[in-house]
């Protein structure tokens, strides 16, 4: 580790607090604080950068290119300080000049380049990357705007644009030496060179520059620095806007307009496809940028392009980057003379894609009309891809055309994704172990039957350094005042705590740490919300993306159906209990956002209902992100996994819970299946379908939920008060459309599709044993430090080392600072 030293950290923010803004240090604002810090900070990473960067290159290491749509970092600088264990130096430093680093940390604005789950991976298997030492890229794209910022209005969702590079990023290094050209649209014109081969060319284009932005990954401990590239377009500048010429004219400020919007904004949709021009164009502009960066540094290195694939390996995350197997194809093809056969043996060897989802409303199935317009060049390597796939298909199976129905690439006038990313990957993976049997047993079972070599499964995880080093410093120093501090690296050895479970006066460590942070939760809603709740109470979370089949609406139905016992009966036994929410809904996704005012509206109602003496509270915590999330996991009692069996892929929040000491309330769906395996089925609340009963009511078309409205008078009872403006007394219709969900088919769709009622009873009961377990404040305890102790497996650098081990065939690299 490299030696800092505090009075030259405490000089370097003098100096920067000067230069960048003629201030001293008491004259500067916090703002500028943070920006003198982050800078004092980033000088110190620069070294291990560039130590790292050499140390790759002396080595001529194998790297992955980790090509996704989204980054969900979360903030920098308090991450960055603990990677580079400069914690307690940096907080001396600052405690000197009059400066409080946690106020510091909270002026960065959270870089959310990304949705949920699939954007938070990414941001977790970069620090694990880097903290295991291998080399690896992200690569990306730098939104102009990221996930909006969710105001709540009257209970309702607002979006509001969030402008995260307002006051630059102090972290961000722009590489202009290091940008390339894209080009979207024109036609193909096909000439011979002089060999009379056929050559490839596109005409008539438009085209924009992709400009690196680069930030640093530090790993913890250890000097390494890897690298999360995000792309920016600028216009090309080669086209005199002054011209007389009308053609060029018209087509310089197409250009312009091109560059401007690639980049503006991140679509804020989670799980749902929506064919839309810009995003196809988002997609091919970071990945060609991305590739033919890639192949330009590999050439830099060797004389040869054909054994690229031995230092080179291109993960997919999700479909979103999949044109990256035609775009690699082009390359070798049109821009180094290879043949198809070698072309796609590389590619082939190179490629490998990940599935986060089998949600069929989310796969990316894009109109040929659209692509073949936008990447004349693309669609013809797809279609030929498609051909040759198709004889295959034929010779395995022959005659059976319900298999290239199936199958196919190209097929009713779409280009399929995820097909694609399949047959051009050596390596197909789901996100947990049930995930994983789902897709090859149903969604993909004809490509896993085709070609099961390619199919393997990596379970989900999260980082333990910002999930319980940053987020929860109580919990992190209690753990290692019993264990040491090794967990901060191999998590696997958390299991050590379990010895402690039974120990009383570690029960009572272990909650008063859980109350003091419920405090401070506590504080933070009074804060934010106005509301008063009672840290005493069981804190009762669920926050993630809103989506039907993650069933918010299940849990407030159950809330609604609590108060309705409440009110019946105000002396019934009842353990005081917090409901917290937190969510987004996609902006356009109109019964997500009904929900999301439901619950507000009964938080209303609940909340200032006097009678029923404080026992029962909910709130729903506005703008949900990394930097609060941090806080709510270590806050929580219980932890809602609660999505439709077989429809929740993996789950990372789960986790992160888990890692907090929360226990699982939640169905057998993704990863909560492993988590439970690994806790035992005691220290989780476990409820409802299992998937394979999910699985069977849909292939029958589904149940009819009239049956149980009309059995079950307190669900009936629910279900009315959604359209008898019991909630909503100025608008009864509001929650008309969710009430029609549950009850009534619409077109394609089932009543019920997501089988809340179905569950409803079995959760309702899952919910009494919770509150029967935490009476029992030992017995809670015990389980709550068995599901720290027992999360181990869930960490990310398990998962990074099954990932290098297995598909990416890495290897790990030292650095040593001179
Ligand atoms: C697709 C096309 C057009 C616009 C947007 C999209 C799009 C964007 C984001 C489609 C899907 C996503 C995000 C998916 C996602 O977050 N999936 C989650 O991935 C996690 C990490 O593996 C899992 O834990 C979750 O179970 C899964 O839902």
């Amino acid at each position: 580790m490299q030696n800092i030293n505090k009075e030259e950290f405490k000089k370097s923010i003098e100096d920067y607090t000067k230069v960048l803004f003629r201030k001293s240090v008491s004259e500067a604002s916090k703002q500028q604080l943070f920006q003198a810090v982050s800078y004092s900070v980033k000088d110190l990473i620069i070294d291990q950068w560039m130590a790292t960067h050499r140390e790759y290159e002396d080595k001529d290491v194998k790297t992955v290119y980790y090509l996704s749509m989204e980054f969900l970092m979360g903030r920098a600088l308090g991450n960055n300080i603990i990677n580079m264990k400069a914690n307690n130096i940096i907080k001396e430093a600052l405690d000197e000049l009059g400066i409080d680093l946690n106020v510091i940390e909270d002026q960065e604005p959270d870089p959310a380049l990304g949705n949920g789950g699939l954007g938070r991976l990414a941001a977790c298997f970069l620090d694990s990357l880097s903290t295991l030492g291998y080399p690896a890229y992200g690569c990306g794209i730098r939104y102009k705007y990221g996930m909006f910022e969710q105001k709540i209005e009257n209970g309702f969702q607002v979006e509001v644009p969030d402008n995260w590079l307002k006051d630059g990023n102090p972290f961000e290094m722009k590489r202009s030496d290091y940008a390339v050209e894209v080009k979207f649209g024109g036609y193909v014109r096909i000439t011979k060179d002089n060999n009379g081969r056929e050559k490839f060319v596109q005409e008539n284009y438009q085209s924009v520059l992709a400009v690196p932005y680069d930030l640093p990954i530090v790993g913890y401990g250890n000097n390494v620095v890897n690298t999360l590239r995000i792309w920016d377009a600028e216009a090309i500048d080669n086209f005199n806007l002054d011209s007389f010429d009308k053609g060029d004219y018209q087509k310089a400020v197409e250009q312009q307009n091109l560059a401007r919007t690639i980049c503006e904004v991140l679509y804020p949709n989670d799980n749902h496809y929506a064919g839309k021009e810009l995003r196809l164009k988002q997609q091919y502009f970071f990945v060609s940028a991305s590739i033919q960066r890639a192949v330009i540094k590999y050439m830099e290195k060797h004389e040869d392009i054909h054994n690229i694939h031995e230092k080179v390996c291109f993960q997919l995350n999700d479909t979103h980057p999949t044109v990256t197997v035609a775009e690699f194809m082009r390359i070798l093809m049109d821009d180094y003379d290879l043949s198809w056969d070698e072309a796609w043996s590389i590619t082939t060897k190179t490629c490998a894609y990940t599935n986060h989802t089998i949600m069929s409303e989310a796969l990316e199935k894009w109109p040929l009309e659209l692509f073949s317009r936008l990447l004349p060049r693309i669609y013809q390597i797809v279609e030929e891809i498609n051909r040759r796939f198709i004889i295959e298909i034929q010779a395995k199976y022959p005659n059976d055309y319900k298999k290239i129905e199936k199958m196919a690439i190209v097929y009713d006038g779409q280009v399929k994704m995820a097909h694609l990313a399949i047959v051009a990957s050596f390596s197909v993976n789901g996100v947990a172990r049930l995930h994983t049997e789902i897709l090859k047993n149903q969604q993909l079972k004809e490509f896993y039957q085709m070609m099961p070599e390619k199919f393997n499964s990596k379970t989900n995880g999260i980082t333990q350094r910002r999930f319980l080093l940053h987020g929860n410093p109580l919990l992190a120093d209690w753990v290692t005042t019993k264990i040491g501090d090794d967990w901060i690296t191999n998590l696997q050895h958390i299991s050590e705590l379990k010895v402690y479970a039974d120990d009383l006066r570690c029960q009572k460590e272990f909650m008063q740490i859980k109350y003091q942070n419920k405090v401070r939760l506590a504080a933070y809603i009074k804060e934010h919300n106005g509301i008063e709740v009672d840290p005493r109470s069981i804190f009762d979370i669920q926050v993630k993306r809103l989506h039907e089949y993650k069933r918010q609406l299940l849990n407030i139905l159950h809330v609604m159906h609590l108060y309705n016992q409440l009110k019946k009966n105000p002396e019934m036994e009842f353990y005081p209990r917090t409901f917290i929410f937190g969510a987004k809904a996609s902006a356009g996704y109109r019964r997500a956002k009904a929900i999301i005012k439901l619950i507000n509206s009964v938080g209303d109602v609940v909340n200032n209902d006097k009678s029923i003496q404080n026992k029962l509270k909910v709130v729903f915590i506005e703008n949900y992100r990394v930097s609060n999330a941090e806080m709510i996991f270590a806050a929580a009692d219980v932890s809602e996994q609660i999505s439709t069996a077989s429809k929740e892929a993996s789950g990372t929040g789960n986790m992160k819970f888990m890692l907090n000491g929360a226990l699982t309330l939640g169905t057998m769906d993704g990863a909560n299946v492993e988590i439970v395996e690994e806790v035992g089925e005691e220290n989780a609340f476990i409820f409802g379908l299992t998937s394979d009963e999910v699985i069977k009511y849909e292939q029958e078309g589904g149940y009819n939920p009239k049956d149980i409205y009309n059995i079950d008078q307190d669900i009936r009872t629910v279900i009315t008060q959604l359209v008898n403006g019991y909630y909503s007394p100025e608008n009864p219709e509001l929650f008309r459309e969710i009430y029609n969900s549950l009850l009534d088919s619409n077109g394609g769709e089932r009543a019920d599709q997501y089988f809340i009622l179905k569950d409803f009873r079995s959760y309702e009961a899952a919910q009494k044993r919770v509150e029967e377990a935490y009476k029992d404040q030992a017995r809670w305890a015990k389980s709550a430090i068995l599901n720290v102790a027992s999360s181990g497996k869930f960490t990310s650098d398990r998962t990074i080392e099954e990932y290098a081990k297995e598909i990416w065939h890495l290897d790990k690299v030292k650095v040593e600072l001179e």
